[in-house]
This record gives C-alpha cells, structure tokens and sequence, in this order.
C-alpha cells in the first residue's frame, strides 16, 4: 500500500488515523505546486486530482479521505476509530458528516475564496469568504455545547470525528476563528486531542 499526500488537511486526515492505530505504511509526496497533482499519471488515479490517495498493491486507488480511512479500519481494527456496532458506528458518521460539512468545508472555504494558491483555479468571491469564516465561527459555539457532556464528539472514545474536527481547527486558528474562553468545553476537548501522539503527523496545516 502506498498513500500519496501533500501538507494539507484532507491528507493530515488520514495520516493522524493511521498514526492512532499505530501503522506504517508507505507515504508519498506529491508536488501540488509543480502541478504534479494534474498529470496523466496521477489524474489515472485520482481523476479529481485530489489528495490523498491509497494505492493498494494491485493497483487499485482509493480516493476521498473518508473512504481510505474505512479501508484502512478493516485492516488495522484497532483501535476503531469508526465506531463498533450499528449504533456507534451511525453516532460516529453523523458526527464526521456534520464537522465534515460545516466547520472543516467553511474553514476550507475561507481560505479557498482568500488564499493566493487558489486565484488561479476559482474565482474568488471575498464576500463569500467573510459568510464562511462566519459559518466556521458559528460551528466553533455549536461544537463547545456539543462537548459539553461527552468527552468526544462521538462519546466516550476519539473517533474519525474527533480526528476531522482537530484539523479544521487546527487550520482555522487563528486566522479564521479563535478558540475563546468561553469555549469552556471545546477549549477541554481540544487540548485533549493536540496532546495525542499522532497531532504532531504532517504538520499543522
Ligand atoms: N473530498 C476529498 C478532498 C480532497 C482535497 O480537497 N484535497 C486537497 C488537499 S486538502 C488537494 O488535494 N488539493 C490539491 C489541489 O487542489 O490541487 C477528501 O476527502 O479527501
């Protein structure tokens, strides 16, 4: 198996997944700004040109971070990070899908709509970028309330939930949003999970 990957969140995703079950596997970098990302070779394995990418040894290519992370679960069960049983397991995507769709796209948005790297490829709409550093905000008081009575977002166990939520903020502070006082239990949960062993994997992005 080999992960293709760059110092960004998507890839960050899985990295510290793979770091929490304690496997090694075969990373390799891919050179974004050389547009290596949009060449033939690498648009056969990934057509979106996006990372990461898993590539098992008979060829075939698992794009979308989610999808490598389930993948990898079953090849490396513990600890689970997706949840164990029906019940968990629903509990731990709605909780990956909502940090997944609000905070991580509308941080991620933020900076598409701002950054230089991105003036090339969208046309940016500073208006919009403001909506979204709202919208990331917004989630930052939603996810405290969440944190409130649970020491993860899913439960009692760090999960891929956890895992999407600690690289949206990592990304987002401080540019986009602070973590503020008042943020009494995602102030908690947060230091919590930058402590882990695996926080340290490709950076902070
Ligand atoms: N939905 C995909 C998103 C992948 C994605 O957007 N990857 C970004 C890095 S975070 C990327 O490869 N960017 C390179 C580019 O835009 O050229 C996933 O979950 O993996």
């Amino acid at each position: 198996m080999k992960l293709y990957e760059i110092g960004a969140p998507n890839p960050r995703r899985v990295r510290i997944f793979l770091s929490e079950k304690n496997a090694d596997i075969e990373c390799s970098t891919v050179d974004v700004m050389a547009g290596e990302n949009r060449s033939a070779d690498f648009l056969a394995k990934n057509s979106l040109g996006l990372l990461p990418v898993l590539e098992l040894d008979d060829g075939t290519c698992i794009a979308e971070s989610v999808a490598i992370c389930r993948f990898l679960e079953a090849q490396y069960p513990e600890p689970p990070l997706l949840g164990v049983g029906p019940l968990q397991q629903a509990i731990v995507e709605m909780w990956n899908r909502r940090v997944e769709l609000g905070l991580f796209r509308s941080t991620a948005d933020y900076f598409q709509h701002t950054i230089p790297f991105f003036k090339e490829r969208i046309v940016q709409i500073p208006a919009y970028a403001e909506t979204a550093k709202a919208s990331a905000r917004n989630h930052l008081d939603w996810l405290n309330g969440a944190l409130a009575d649970r020491k993860f977002l899913a439960g009692d166990d760090y999960t891929i939930a956890d895992i999407t939520a600690q690289v949206a903020l990592d990304l987002g502070t401080p540019s986009v949003f602070a973590v503020e006082p008042r943020h009494e239990h995602l102030s908690r949960w947060f230091a919590e999970v930058s402590a882990r062993p695996s926080a340290s994997v490709l950076g902070k992005s």
